[in-house]
C-alpha cells in the first residue's frame, strides 16, 4: 500500500512501526526510487525563431489566409461538380437517355444476349437438324419446323425443351422415332448440352422482324460470303404478329395429326374409298379418274365424257409407288402417255404418314394421293398424262422426291 508506484515520495503516509527484517534498510530507499528532481532543459534549443512565434496577422498573411481558403472552396466545388456529373451521366448510361435516345443499359445487354444466341442457334441447327428438317425449317425426313401455324403455339419453349430432351418419342409417342434424344440430361444422354439446347430454341423461335448476322461456329467472327463479299445474314422464322383465324383449330398435339385427320375423316374424299386394294375401274369412282367431267359419279363405272373407258382402266397399267424409310423407294417409275393408269401407293412406314403429290414441269399439281400412315396400300385412278417427266414428291417429307415418266 504505501508502495503504490506513483506516488510522490514526499506524500507517503506514515509509516506504521517498522517490524520487517532490517536488512529492508531505510524506508527512504525503498522502490520506487525516489525520482531526481525535475531540470527544465534549455529553453532556447527547442524554440522556433521568433518571426514565427508573433502570431498577430500580418496583412500579407491575411491575404493569403484569404486566397488560400478560396482556393479550397473551389477544389470543393469542382469536386462537388464532377461527382454530380459522374452521378449524372452514370444515371444515364445505366437507364438509358430520356425521350428514348438510348435503351437502358441492362435491355441493350440483355438484346446483345439474345442476338448472341439466336446467332449461335443458328449454327448448331445448321449442324444437326438441318439435314432432317431442312436448312430453312422446311421440313424433309422431320415435319417442317418453320411454318406459322405450328410456331404460334404448338412449338413452344417448352415443347421444344422437352422434344429435345425426350426424343422424337416426345411428339407422337412413337417409340421407333427417327429422331434421337438431343440433350445430354436426357436418357440416353445426347449431344447437346443445355446452354446450346436454349440457344437452339432462340434460333427457333426467333423473330422475323430482325436481321441476325451468320457466324463462324467457334471463332464468332461473321461469314463472308465468298461471292457477294458481304456479310451472311439471316431472320428468324416466327412473325411476332403473326395471328391463326379467328376460327382455326388449334395445331394437334401429335404433328401426324395434321395429315391423319382429313384422310380419316372423309374417307375417299379425293381419292380411292377405303383405300382397300381396289381393283381397276371397277371400284374407282368417276370422280377421281376423270376430274374434267361433271357428271354424278354414277355406280356404273363409266364416266360420261371420259376418253377412257372403265375397261381401259382396267387393263391400263400400273404404277407402283413405294415409300419406306422416309423415302421413295421407287424414286423412277414409268407409265404410258395418254391413258390413265392405277397409281398404286405403298407406304411400308408404319405409323408414317406419306402420299404422293404428282406435279408437272411448271410445278402445278396434277394429282395428290391421300396422306395416310403406313404400313398401308391404296390404289388410285390417274387421269391420263401427256408425254412428259413428272415429278412427284411427299407434302409430309419435303426430302421425298421421284419423277415419273410417261411416254
Ligand atoms: C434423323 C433426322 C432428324 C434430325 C437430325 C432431327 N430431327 Fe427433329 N424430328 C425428326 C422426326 C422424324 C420427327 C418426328 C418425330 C415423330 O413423330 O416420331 C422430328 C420431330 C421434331 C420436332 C417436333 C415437330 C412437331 O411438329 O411436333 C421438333 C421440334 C424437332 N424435331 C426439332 C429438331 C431439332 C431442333 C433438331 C436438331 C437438334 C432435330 N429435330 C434433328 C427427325 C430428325
Ligand atoms: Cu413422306
Amino acid at each position: 500500500m504505501s508502495d503504490t508506484p506513483g506516488r510522490e515520495p514526499g506524500h507517503l503516509e506514515p509509516e506504521p512501526p517498522e517490524q520487517g527484517p532490517p536488512e529492508l534498510g531505510p524506508p527512504g530507499q525503498r522502490l520506487p526510487a525516489t525520482r531526481p528532481p525535475v531540470v527544465p532543459a534549455p529553453v532556447e534549443r527547442f524554440t522556433s525563431p521568433p518571426a514565427i512565434r508573433a502570431f498577430e496577422l500580418t496583412p500579407e498573411r491575411a491575404a493569403q489566409v484569404v486566397r488560400q481558403s478560396s482556393n479550397a472552396r473551389w477544389v470543393g466545388f469542382l469536386a462537388v461538380v464532377v461527382v454530380i456529373l459522374f452521378v449524372a451521366i452514370y444515371w444515364f448510361y445505366e437507364l438509358g437517355l430520356p425521350l428514348g435516345i438510348s435503351q437502358p443499359r441492362l435491355k441493350s445487354e440483355v438484346n446483345a444476349q439474345q442476338v448472341t444466341s439466336v446467332e449461335r442457334g443458328y449454327n448448331i441447327y445448321e449442324a444437326n437438324c438441318a439435314r432432317c428438317h431442312g436448312k430453312q425449317g422446311e421440313g424433309g425426313i422431320g415435319p417442317t419446323l418453320n411454318r406459322q401455324d405450328k410456331l404460334f403455339a404448338h412449338l413452344s419453349e417448352d415443347y421444344l425443351r422437352n422434344i429435345l430432351n425426350v426424343g422424337g418419342r416426345y411428339a407422337c409417342g412413337d417409340p421407333k422415332s427417327l429422331m434421337p434424344v438431343w440433350s445430354d440430361t436426357g436418357h440416353p444422354p445426347g449431344p447437346l448440352n443445355y446452354r446450346q439446347i436454349d440457344e437452339l430454341i432462340s434460333f427457333i423461335r426467333a423473330t422475323s422482324d430482325e436481321t441476325y448476322i451468320a457466324r463462324h461456329p467457334e471463332l464468332l467472327d461473321p461469314r463472308i460470303d465468298p461471292v457477294t463479299g458481304k456479310v451472311v445474314t439471316f431472320k428468324g422464322w416466327r412473325d411476332p404478329n403473326y395471328k391463326p383465324e379467328p376460327a382455326a383449330t388449334p395445331y394437334p398435339a401429335c404433328w401426324k395429326d395434321e395429315f391423319a385427320a382429313p384422310a380419316s375423316g372423309e374417307p375417299g374424299a379425293s381419292g380411292a374409298p377405303g383405300g382397300s386394294a381396289a381393283p381397276g375401274g371397277s371400284a374407282a369412282p368417276g370422280g377421281s379418274a376423270a376430274p374434267g367431267a361433271s357428271a354424278p359419279p354414277a355406280g356404273s363405272a363409266a364416266p360420261v365424257g371420259s376418253a377412257a373407258p372403265a375397261g381401259s382402266a382396267a387393263t391400263g397399267a400400273t404404277v407402283t409407288i413405294t415409300a419406306s424409310g422416309i423415302a421413295y423407294t421407287t424414286p423412277e417409275v414409268a407409265t404410258p402417255a395418254g391413258t390413265p393408269f392405277t397409281l398404286s401407293f405403298d407406304n411400308q412406314d408404319a405409323g408414317v404418314p406419306h402420299d404422293v403429290q404428282l406435279k408437272d414441269a411448271s410445278g402445278a399439281e396434277i394429282f395428290k394421293t391421300d396422306t395416310f400412315p403406313g404400313a398401308a396400300k391404296r390404289d388410285y385412278q390417274v387421269p391420263a398424262l401427256a408425254a412428259g417427266t413428272y415429278t412427284f414428291v411427299c407434302t409430309v417429307h419435303a426430302n421425298m422426291t421421284g419423277t415419273l415418266t410417261a411416254s
